[in-house]
């Protein structure tokens, strides 16, 4: 047994039992979304994952410990500390274990500590990705080399266009992830439902998804696959409005000297304030949307 890791009592037993569960990220709760909207929306989604008839798993580093599935408590004290826990990315990780921190955990850290615990399926909102200017600044998020290297189904909603979108798909593509699309061909981008490039393949059920995912298993093919799921069309946001909020956020990130592991909490803070309480509901629905795909796939994979 990993002598760090902590995997919540339901979610052992419904891991002994073959039964369905979801990861969910923690720096969703801290950094992508503000009190008190962060930790309702972090139980509503373990609600969503339920409902579908999957076990969730809210992981983040508490004390030190990595913790697989999170009390309501937890969950709570998390989403009311926000940015002061830190964001804890695969260069963070043993040192946080090492210093007995408390660490919010990314796409990269949640699909580490996932896997570790035997999970593979997990629902977020948006991936990092390759930032925009990339080709000077060098800014690649950690989540894309766990992606090529974590066994771990990730579904999103695309990623938010405060990246360069068509970099993202090729970093992928480079490193081997597959990038499917969920009833599209098209690569959503968070708010919107478009964004003028392509996945890889479109898919159309979970079954299917979960068949990709054994395929794969049986390759002993390594790292992950990108399950992009577009927000529900009623919640699609204006292309106009949201690119213009991003661009002068990009704007201001760069004449404030933001740089690495601050950059994309601050592109998302500024980026609500921007589009007002839209965009902040916007995301709500999307996060919810993804985590029940995730609980259908979760439970096509247990068949
Ligand atoms: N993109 C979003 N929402 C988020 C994040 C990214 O649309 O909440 C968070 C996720 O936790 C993701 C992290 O793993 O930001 C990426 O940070 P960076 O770009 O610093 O790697
Ligand atoms: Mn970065």
């Amino acid at each position: 047994m990993n002598p760090y890791l902590d995997i919540h009592p339901e979610v052992a037993e419904a891991l002994k039992q073959g039964k369905p569960v979801v990861a969910l990220e923690s720096t969703i709760i801290s950094h992508g979304m503000p009190y008190p909207q962060n930790v309702q929306t972090a139980l509503e989604v373990e609600e969503v994952v339920r409902s579908a008839g999957a076990v969730p798993a809210t992981i983040a580093i508490l004390k030190g410990r990595l913790k697989a599935g999170l009390t309501r408590e937890e969950i709570e004290s998390l989403g009311q500390k926000g940015q002061a826990v830190t964001k804890t990315s695969r260069r963070d990780l043993a040192i946080l274990i090492a210093k007995g921190m408390d660490g919010a955990t990314t796409v990269a850290t949640t699909m580490m500590i996932a896997h570790m615990a035997g999970i593979r399926v997990f629902a977020t909102g948006g991936i990092g990705g390759v930032h925009r200017g990339a080709e000077t600044t060098m800014d690649i998020s950690a989540d894309l080399q766990e992606l090529a290297q974590t066994d771990v189904a990730v579904v999103c909603a695309g990623a938010k266009a405060i990246l360069d979108l068509k970099l993202t798909l090729e970093y992928l593509e480079t490193h081997g992830v597959p990038v499917l699309g969920y009833g599209t061909e098209e690569l959503p981008a968070f708010y919107t439902r478009t964004s003028g490039l392509s996945v890889d393949y479109r898919v159309d059920s979970p079954e299917e998804l979960a068949k990709i995912m054994q395929v794969r298993r049986d390759l002993a093919l390594s790292g992950g696959i990108l399950i992009t799921n577009p927000i529900p069309k009623a919640w699609s946001m204006d292309p106009e409005v949201i690119n213009a909020a991003i661009h002068r956020a990009i704007g201001e990130a760069e004449s404030q000297g933001i740089t690495g592991k601050a950059v994309t909490p601050f592109l998302l803070a500024r980026v609500k304030e921007l589009t007002g309480g839209d965009s902040l509901e916007s995301n709500i629905v999307l996060v919810k949307n993804n985590a029940r795909l995730a609980a259908e796939v979760a439970a096509a994979l247990c068949q």
